[in-house]
């Protein structure tokens, strides 16, 4: 009896001197797959490039278009240490970073900050939670981002991987755009005179027009690739008004994620991406060893005016051949072709397995009817260059969002009354045909610093209703501090009963940003747990400047973790506080 109690103490200790071993390693592990932290530096400064036989000066990062790549895991912190060397007030904001509890250094212009001024430095901390995959980053301060971003490559968490097979290797091609003038002046004049801005001269793949532009043909970006192996393009639409079609000559496109999540994949000849999104995309280099052309064109279901070229990148595989007499040009939907990208972002679903679960809200507590449409102002003696001499606008639920002087974030936390009002609509003011012969109803929009506020972890619906008031089109609404579910797409006026039978509630793609569809619908649903201040805005940036815009605000929850953050030490200062 007492041999067999000691034998078994013996053992008893046998077993915690192994379990706490087992611990030892474990938090070990832990250290060794813990999150890092990194540092970069962002000198914005003006810098002269020449594209399209002409040089300008133009704000970059680094000195480089497109600029730095960040470059982290899954988890990871950065922090950002913008220095403004430039003329003017900047902010650079992390497109699709949820940065949990943190609005601080999320960047959008007098809605989370005031600009950076000239000469001084702003430290952004960036933390990343579940994103995987690619974002990107680019300057949130009237049209700056045209020349101010880059991407953010997240890989896999450390002795994680991706849900498919290892690609052999991986690039990065960032849409662009080429404006022979200065950006800020296109913008600024297009606001004096009510008109439409401007379009671009060119669109580019990372900073290169490509071969049908002038003066270009030297530089065009090359994808150089061994034959046989599988390639990782993660594709970023940094493009400020055009939605783009994108393909790659007599090779098939496999999208396996979107916006920072993995995606069921998708083979395709083409994709639709909108201003805002990002894809990933494997390409197999399994054709003969040649060239081919990687293209990129506009998608524009608009009777706005938009640039209406083709850039172009070339994939070239590495080893000897003879070069084709003409390379491949992939054939790509026209320019309008509503049908082909209205069918593609219908295919988009979330990989939905045990290891990405889908976590879509079904009991909804907030639920928000939103209208999103081209308006006009009324111009004293048709003096405006708009239409019929009016002044262009745009709202949602006729609000024309008005940018304060101080950031609503600061007004928010700060209590500062006269900013900003609580009192954004969860409905229109008027409900008619919105997609069909809207006669004036609603044309001319209220002004107003509205923000819509939710409960922390309210399960929050949002319809998008795209409508024809001034004119119609693809609208990319975007939600800053969140990825949501894509539940929902249709065309026409929201049907509240037959419509969300339609839902996918099984395997909705998890973005940050999507085109609500010409004359038509999207449903969006996402959890309320990031309490703080988020702008919300269509990706055009013609539209975003012209108040397509609005302040989703979520409460704090009840604890020191479900609540913001206090401030950093230092914020850019508001010129009028
Ligand atoms: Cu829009």
């Amino acid at each position: 009896m007492f041999m067999s109690s000691q034998l078994a103490l013996k053992n008893m200790g046998l077993i915690l001197r192994f379990l706490g071993s087992l611990l030892v390693l474990d938090s070990i592990l832990h250290c060794m797959v813990q999150a890092k932290v990194q540092y970069y530096d962002f000198v914005l400064k003006e810098t002269n490039f020449t594209r399209l036989c002409s040089t300008k000066s133009m704000l970059t990062v680094n000195d480089s278009f497109p600029g730095p790549t960040i470059r982290v895991n899954k988890g990871d912190t950065v922090y950002v240490n913008v220095h403004n060397k430039g003329k003017y007030g900047v902010t650079i904001h992390w497109h699709g970073v949820k940065q949990p509890r943190n609005p601080w250094s999320d960047g959008p212009e007098n809605v989370t900050q005031c600009p950076i001024p000239p000469n001084t430095s702003f430290t952004q901390e960036i933390i990343f939670s579940d994103e995987e995959g690619t974002l990107w980053w680019h300057a949130h301060s009237d049209w700056s981002r045209a020349t101010v971003h880059g991407a953010i490559v997240i890989l896999p968490a450390p002795w994680t991987t991706y849900p498919f097979p290892k690609p052999y290797g991986e690039q990065t091609l960032v849409l662009g755009e080429w404006f022979k003038g200065d950006v800020m002046a296109i913008i600024d004049e297009a606001l004096a005179t009510g008109g439409d801005p401007n379009t671009s001269d060119a669109f580019t793949i990372n900073g290169q027009p490509g071969d049908l532009y002038d003066c270009s043909n030297g530089s065009t970006y090359r994808l150089l690739v061994n034959y046989g192996k599988t390639y990782l393009l993660r594709i970023i639409n940094a493009v400020m008004n055009e939605e783009q079609f994108f393909g790659i000559a007599n090779h098939k496109l496999t999208v396996v994620g979107m916006d920072g999540a993995y995606t069921k994949p998708i083979v395709t000849n083409y994709i639709m991406i909108t201003p805002g999104q990002t894809m990933d995309v494997l390409v197999t280099a399994n054709q003969s060893p040649s060239l081919y052309y990687i293209v990129s064109t506009p998608f524009a279901d608009t009777t706005a005016p938009f640039d209406n070229t083709t850039t172009t990148a070339i994939l070239q595989y590495q080893g000897k051949y003879t070069a084709p007499s003409s390379i491949p040009f992939p054939t790509l939907p026209s320019y309008n072709d509503k049908a082909a990208a209205d069918n593609y972002t219908k295919l988009l679903r979330s990989l939905a397995n045990k290891s990405h679960p889908v976590k879509v809200p079904v009991n909804i507590t907030q639920r928000i009817f939103m209208t999103v449409s081209v308006n006009q102002l009324y111009c004293p003696n048709a003096s405006c260059s708009g239409p019929d001499g009016n002044r262009l606008a745009a709202s949602l639920n006729n609000i024309s969002f008005q940018t304060p002087t101080i950031d609503v974030l600061q007004a928010y936390y700060g209590h500062l009354s006269k900013v900003f009002s609580n009192d954004f609509p969860k409905q229109p003011p008027y409900f008619f045909n919105f997609t069909g012969d809207v006669g004036n109803n609603t044309l001319y929009p209220s002004l107003g610093t509205k923000v819509l506020t939710v409960n922390y972890n309210d399960a929050v619906e949002i319809v998008y209703q795209g409508t024809n008031v001034g004119a119609a089109e693809n609208h990319p609404m975007h939600l800053h501090g969140y990825s949501f579910y894509v539940v929902g797409l249709g065309s026409g006026n929201f049907n509240n009963i037959t419509d969300p039978k339609s839902y996918n509630l099984v395997d909705p793609p998890l973005v940050n940003t999507i085109g609500v569809p010409k004359n038509g619908w999207a449903t969006i649903r996402f959890i309320a747990n990031n309490p703080g201040v988020w702008f919300m805005h269509c990706h055009l940036e013609r539209h975003a400047s012209w108040g397509m815009d609005t302040v989703l605000v979520v409460k704090n929850g009840s604890t020191r973790e479900t609540s913001i953050r206090p401030p950093p030490k230092y914020m850019p200062p508001c010129s009028k506080t």
